[in-house]
């Protein structure tokens, strides 16, 4: 897994554009730039940690924080009553690209039951 710093701290900086679709003291979501469902949102922690096990055993009230800005996403984007899925990818079996830590909410249409 890689230690080199990841396109988010630049994104959460504002030094590179995310389409932000909100924001708390502690975390960022952000539209994906590759969708993979018609809504397809990345909730970050506005600290580094490189996966979800890392970051729930150093903080559990930032995983927290991330699972309720991912719920208010889903909301914001109108997919609570439909449904929609959370997904941590960790490691590159999973297929984790970037070692920053980051929930993808995907929903707003009938999703495959796994994979993306
Ligand atoms: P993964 O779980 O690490 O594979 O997810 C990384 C996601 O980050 C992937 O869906 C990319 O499309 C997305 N992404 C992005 O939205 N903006 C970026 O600047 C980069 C990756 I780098």
């Amino acid at each position: 897994m890689s230690d080199a710093d990841t396109l988010f701290e630049r994104i959460i900086a504002r030094e590179i554009p995310a389409e932000i679709v909100h924001e708390t003291e502690t975390t960022l979501a952000f539209r994906d730039i590759n969708p993979q469902a018609k809504t397809h949102v990345l909730v970050v922690p506005k600290t580094r940690y490189r996966t979800v096990g890392e970051l729930a055993a150093a903080d559990p009230q930032l995983l927290a924080d991330v699972l309720t800005t991912a719920e208010e996403v889903a909301r914001l984007e109108g997919l609570t009553g439909s449904g929609y899925r959370v997904v941590f990818n960790t490691g590159d079996d999973a297929g984790q690209t970037v070692y920053h830590v980051h929930a993808h909410v995907l929903g707003g249409e009938q999703l495959g039951l796994f994979g993306r």
